[in-house]
């Protein structure tokens, strides 16, 4: 028996962490945790279909701890762990994958993105990143999954899946809702406000990172694209820019469209990009310093990951042995 609804989440360590991973998901995150059971995941086996340094990619997963529990997310009370230090992630993603079909995957958005962005490299785990998706979601009874809307279908897909795999073998699986906030569902690069601001960017110009000093971070939101004329109102359709800009003021320092719009009456684009930039400059610095400060004591760390490893183990064995029961496998 459940006492809380439960959500899993997750962020691959592809890239440092953005603002856009702190606004559109840890932040939530970090409201979430009152009300639901919630594991969070730093889940590095989706980050290895594209092609990482070793030494990078173990530096990325010990710093996303890092900001992880610098953000606020509560270890004790909920589980926050390394994907690849619970095997049974890999386990219940084979066996989902027998129960996924090719037209499906065909189907999803960000294969056809990926497609795109490394046709040099287009592995196997590309195409099946959704099943093993399905699989982390699905192992821990999850009710809730918060994600950005570009992740909804992967979403939809496990439901999918959940319900084939239900309709075969009775009540297995919980079925999984997406839930998608409102504010900084998307923040967009601040170079090209017309795509989304990630990790792995080339133009690492177009991303703050939450590790950035201030001084950078004042330096990108000066750089930051607007448009000819120096209105500050929402308008994502023709200010893409400014909107962004918005969004991001909006989410850090907690106002509505309609104040902010107030606040800039009569100034200009050089009054805006500095009054976000100090309030995205006070919003991750006790992030960065919580995080510099774990990083240097490696003994906090392991044990945090540890501990969130063991219990969430426990967890995903019971899922799975009354998945591997189910299609009749024999228990060992
Ligand atoms: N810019 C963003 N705006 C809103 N939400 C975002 N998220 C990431 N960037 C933004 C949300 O963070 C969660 C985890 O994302 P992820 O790292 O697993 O995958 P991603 O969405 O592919 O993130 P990136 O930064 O764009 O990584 P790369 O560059 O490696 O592809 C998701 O819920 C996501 O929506």
């Amino acid at each position: 028996m459940k006492d809380r609804k439960r959500i899993f989440s997750g962020i691959k360590p592809t890239g440092d962490l953005t603002l856009g991973s702190y606004i559109g998901a840890i932040k939530n995150w970090v409201d979430l945790q009152n009300d639901f059971m919630c594991l969070y995941c730093i889940v590095d086996m989706h980050s290895i279909t594209i092609r990482n340094d070793p030494e990078v990619l173990h530096r990325r997963i010990r710093e996303q701890l890092a900001q992880y529990i610098a953000a606020g997310l509560d270890y004790k009370k909920n589980i926050v762990y390394i994907q690849s230090h619970v095997h049974q992630h890999a386990e219940l993603s084979w066996i989902l994958g027998c129960y996924s079909m090719m037209g499906e995957l065909n189907r999803m958005t960000q294969f056809k993105d990926m497609q795109k962005k490394h046709p040099q490299n287009l592995n196997a785990g590309i195409y099946t990143y959704p099943v093993l998706m399905a699989a982390d979601i699905l192992l821990f009874d999850t009710d809730v999954v918060p994600v950005g809307e570009d992740q909804k279908q992967h979403v939809e897909l496990a439901r999918n899946i959940a319900q084939r795999f239900n309709g075969i073998y009775g009540n297995i699986f919980t079925m999984p809702e997406p839930f998608i906030p409102k504010v900084g569902a998307r923040v967009r690069s601040l170079t090209d406000p017309t795509s989304k601001m990630s990790k792995s960017d080339d133009d690492t110009q177009g991303s703050i990172f939450i590790m950035d000093s201030p001084d950078v971070i004042v330096k990108k939101f000066k750089r930051a694209k607007t448009d000819s004329d120096s209105l500050i109102k929402f308008d994502p359709e023709n200010k893409p820019g400014v909107s962004n800009l918005m969004d991001i003021y909006s989410a850090a320092a907690g106002k509505s469209y309609d104040e902010i719009e107030s606040e800039f009456v009569g100034k200009g684009y050089g009054d805006f990009k500095t009054r976000v930039a100090e309030a995205v400059i006070e919003k991750l610095r006790p992030i960065r310093e919580k995080s510099l400060e774990l990083l240097k004591d490696e003994e906090t760390l392991v044990s945090i990951y540890r501990d969130g490893a063991e219990r969430a183990s426990e967890m995903a064995e019971k899922t799975l042995v009354k998945v591997t029961d189910a299609i009749g496998f024999l228990r060992k």
